[in-house]
């Protein structure tokens, strides 16, 4: 390695082969198969509750995994989210800020790649590769609880960014993500609305419950606000300049009166907008491919709009999900700009 070489980042502390990682998951399935399971299950995906959410087996696999090897690194930032709740727009905004200095217009990596694959999610990554995260960018994702996280996140005292949305329009966006999905690979969607809305309601939808998910975070937030930087879909919808601020600031990357006056945050709200990133033919028709995931890049981008739960839930269901939501985050002072929408 030369002397101008960047040091080579490693955040795994194993032993990687796919021999022993073929071992390793052998232990770890032995102790997922002790674990409650969803009854009656889920016709698309297998779910295990442990540490209190329904996870998909290989995610547990991989969060035991790497409670033993993951090691963060302390500059990491990481993203973290319940699914259909902003990620896709954070990715995108949170790279797009911290490689404002290395791309130009014409060579920015988000014309090319979709979000996802500009930020790497630990739970997809890790269980093909887990060297695979060695990146220099210090920026990566994950859906994973709160309690849940490799420890080394918390012990390194890693920065955590997470976005939350509001539960109705995080549901609705699930329900046509999983359609689009049935649709791309022409699948017969067997699962009917009501039933999909009863598994998110009872918490036992994937990474559910969605509340406890936001709530562990939340708490995180206060009692350690240095590192962890709580927003909602719904704030930086409606100032999205003020949250890319914050966000910059945050992340330890401050805009300079100087790229103020160059609307340089204009220009990463404006790259990172849905409309923009739809419209690039990698989002338009690409796929998001870590085996076993395949996800067409167009299923990360619908309407994103507050409110469209309108257009599909029952007054009854609207009012079920408002129910819990005031019982869990109202006292904590969290509350969302349609939270009336169902009162009588
Ligand atoms: P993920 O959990 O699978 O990564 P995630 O990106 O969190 O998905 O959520 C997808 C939602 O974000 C979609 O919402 P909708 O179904 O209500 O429309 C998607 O449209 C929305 N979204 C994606 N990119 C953006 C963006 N740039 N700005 C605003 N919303 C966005």
């Amino acid at each position: 390695m030369s002397s101008s070489s960047p040091p080579k980042v490693s955040r795994f502390s194993g032993v990687y082969s796919p021999e022993n990682m073929k071992e390793m998951s052998l232990k770890y399935k032995e102790i997922i198969s002790t674990l409650p399971k969803l009854d009656p299950p889920h016709p698309t995906y297998e779910i295990s509750q442990y540490q209190g959410f329904w996870l998909p087996y290989p995610v547990i696999e991989t969060i035991l995994s790497m409670s033993e090897y993951f090691k963060a690194q302390p500059s990491d930032i990481y993203l973290c989210s319940f699914p259909k709740t902003g990620t896709t727009w954070l990715k995108a905004l949170t790279f797009a800020i911290m490689t404002r200095d290395n791309f130009d217009d014409s060579t920015n990596p988000l014309l090319t790649k979709v979000p996802h694959d500009c930020v790497p999610f630990l739970e997809i990554e890790y269980p093909s590769d887990p060297t695979s995260l060695d990146i220099e960018l210090p920026l990566l994702a994950t859906h994973i609880p709160y309690t849940c996280l490799p420890p080394s996140i918390i012990e390194s005292n890693c920065k955590i960014i997470y976005i939350c949305r509001e539960p109705k329009d995080t549901f609705v966006s699930w329900w046509h993500y999983g359609k689009k999905q049935s649709e791309t690979f022409g699948l017969e969607c067997t699962i009917t609305l009501e039933q999909e809305f009863n598994w998110f309601h009872d918490g036992k939808s994937i990474y559910g419950p969605y509340w406890d998910h936001v709530l562990e975070f939340l708490k995180a937030s206060e009692n350690r606000s240095e590192s962890v930087f709580f927003l909602t879909y719904e704030d930086l919808k409606s100032d999205t300049i003020c949250y890319v601020k914050k966000l910059a600031e945050f992340m330890g990357k401050p805009f300079s009166e100087e790229e103020v006056n160059r609307d340089v945050i204009e220009k990463i709200v404006e790259r990172c907008n849905i409309k923009s990133l739809s419209n690039l033919e990698v989002n338009k028709s690409g796929f998001f491919d870590v085996k076993p995931w395949k996800i067409s890049n167009s299923s990360y981008f619908r309407k994103g709009e507050v409110g469209d739960w309108k257009n599909l839930l029952t007054k009854d269901m609207a009012k079920s999900i408002d129910h819990i939501t005031h019982e869990k985050f109202h006292p904590l002072g969290l509350k969302f700009p349609s939270d009336n929408n169902t009162k009588d």
